[in-house]
């Protein structure tokens, strides 16, 4: 049996926030993913959130075949549990985004539990020169997107992956969220334990201060009882803060370079696991244990890593 104090760390890799001018760091590659993707693990990291990238742009990516050029090699070099996302774009159908996880089937996939305005064009005013054509207008326009994530799309996402027996995070980015996903829980949808997202610090969802957690953590407990279980993802600098204090209230944490491109105040991260490795020290500083991969395969009630087609 794990313990009821140990931490899952979720190393989220690389995302379709950042982009490549922002910081050397950021991989795209299928080498670079599946490298600090393994050295994320070795460091602590139990389940990896992957996106896909295009290996020579680095520009956002929901082709299988990206996927494919990384999720083998990991699973051959480590035990990690596997999350592939369903929000890789805010540009396509659910259909489209849902592809990379239907061929994959992995132990875990994102679920995003609303739409929502999701906003980096801030960003954009920090960089002059950029490393290629894509970059600038992505994240300029970016305060134009919507990322639709509608009733009927999360009841698709559930449809199409419950044969596979994968289980969600559920990302969410503001209280509404969570009655969406009682309403969701409530109709049979998902079964329990759910696994929550906390995410706090995206422009256009709830903010990263600790109040919210709070409220966040109160009204989850109120929805779902002891038929959840957390996790804590803060954006940019709310990134360590927020982790470490979830921690604390017995939650599960979220890192790496997808969520803030920072090790600290104004110093870039050099890696994933430079990230996994500092929150790692944090957690078990402050006297919580990090949960091994199998760890958390027990607390999340995953179905395991030889059910992947991959
Ligand atoms: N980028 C995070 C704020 C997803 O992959 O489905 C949310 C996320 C979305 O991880
Ligand atoms: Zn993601």
């Amino acid at each position: 049996m794990a313990k009821k104090n140990k931490t899952i760390i979720t190393c989220a890799i690389t995302g379709a926030i950042h982009t490549p001018t922002m910081s050397d760091a950021l991989p795209y590659s299928a080498d670079d993913i599946a490298h600090q993707a393994i050295a994320a693990s070795e460091a602590g990291a139990s389940i990896l959130h992957l996106h896909a990238r295009h290996p020579e742009t680095g520009a956002v990516s929901i082709d299988t075949e990206h996927f494919a050029g990384f999720l083998p090699r990991i699973k051959q070099a480590t035990n990690a549990v596997v999350n592939i996302t369903t929000g890789g774009s805010m540009k396509t159908s659910i259909e489209d985004r849902l592809a990379p996880a239907l061929k994959f089937s992995p132990e875990m996939c994102s679920l995003n539990m609303g739409s929502m305005n999701f906003s980096f064009h801030p960003l954009s005013k920090r960089y002059e020169l950029w490393k290629f054509d894509w970059e600038k207008d992505y994240v300029e326009n970016s305060d134009s997107y919507i990322f639709r994530n509608t009733f009927r799309d999360i009841g698709t996402v559930a449809d199409k992956l419950t044969p596979h027996d994968v289980k969600f995070e559920h990302e969410c980015y503001d209280v509404g969220h969570l009655y969406n996903l009682k309403f969701c829980v409530d109709i049979g949808l998902f079964k329990a334990p759910i696994f929550i997202q906390f995410i706090f610090g995206i422009l256009g969802g709830i903010g990263p201060e600790v109040d919210n957690l709070i409220f966040m953590k109160r009204t989850a407990d109120r929805l779902f009882g002891d038929g959840y279980r957390w996790s804590v993802l803060g954006a940019g600098v709310a990134q360590m803060p927020l982790a470490t204090t979830a921690s604390q209230m017995g939650g599960h944490v979220r890192v790496g370079l997808e969520d803030s491109l920072f090790i600290s105040r104004g110093k870039l991260a050099q890696n994933n696991a430079e990230q996994v490795c500092k929150i790692r020290r944090i957690v078990e500083d402050l006297g919580c244990e990090v949960a091994t991969p199998d760890e958390a395969r027990e607390i999340l009630a995953l179905k395991g890593g030889d059910k992947v087609a991959f």
